[in-house]
């Protein structure tokens, strides 16, 4: 029941966005109703950078950056400051996959970050109904891939500016899901703020392994991890930059 109220709420954010596909990967960013698409540079045959960027919104701001691997694996890391009320954040990339993946395969996720109160009257994340960070091979957003991960977190009244910790979340390696053969890997990040300028820092990853027996090292996937820190670096960067304005 939970899962079908979940994949229904992500189907009626989601689809049409993801309808409209075109030769690389592409993606949006949504506050409640409000929505932003991505931009996208590619780096290599099969490798694309999310531009970082700030999208500014009525109910809050959006910092983006991350990277997509059409192998294929997909990054992102955002630093979301709610505004007002507390405002729901819907984040989705979509990449078409280099190579069509069958069973059997593998899937990985991991998801860290931190949460700030900006005025000490206490600090939430919410799921909107499941997991903060899924994968999905298709872009009908069925099957999942298995690695949901991400809970509530929230910390009472303290001090303003307080900054916790959120994670980190990882699961995997685990079997995919079949039959296939997929043809797209597909992040999702959900979740709502606590509104009054709180602001959230998130780093999520979603490795999706073709055509092997064996799960992978878990060595991979700290690999695979290491490579999101550099885009989490430049939105930090700016966002230091701008505060010293
Ligand atoms: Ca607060």
């Amino acid at each position: 029941m939970r899962i079908g109220m979940f994949c229904a709420a992500l189907l009626a954010l989601a689809t049409p966005a993801l309808a409209a596909g075109t030769g690389g990967p592409y993606g949006w960013v949504q506050l409640d109703n409000e929505k932003f698409d991505l931009q996208f540079e590619q780096i290599s045959d099969m490798i694309y950078s999310i531009v970082p960027q700030e999208f500014v919104f009525g109910d809050g701001s959006v910092r983006v950056a991350g990277r997509v691997n059409l192998d294929p694996s997909i990054s992102l890391s955002l630093v979301f400051t709610d505004l007002n009320a507390p405002t729901s954040l819907v984040a989705s990339i979509a990449a078409p996959l280099g190579v069509p993946i069958g069973v059997p395969n593998v899937a990985s996720s991991a998801l860290s970050g931190s949460m700030m109160d900006a005025t000490g009257d206490g600090v939430s994340l919410a799921p909107l109904g499941g997991p903060v960070l899924e994968g999905f091979p298709d872009l009908s957003m069925s099957p999942w891939l298995g690695v949901g991960i991400g809970t509530w977190e929230g910390h009472g009244p303290a001090e303003g500016g307080a900054t916790y910790p959120y994670g980190p979340y990882a699961a995997g390696p685990v079997a995919g899901p079949g039959p296939g053969p997929w043809n797209w890997l597909i992040l999702q990040m959900a979740f709502k703020g606590s509104g009054g300028g709180d602001e959230y820092q998130m780093d999520g990853l979603i490795v999706f392994e073709p055509g092997r027996n064996e799960v992978p090292e878990p060595g991979a996937l700290a690999l695979a991890l290491a490579a999101v820190v550099p885009a989490t670096v430049v939105v930090r960067r700016k966002m230091a930059a701008r505060r010293a304005m």
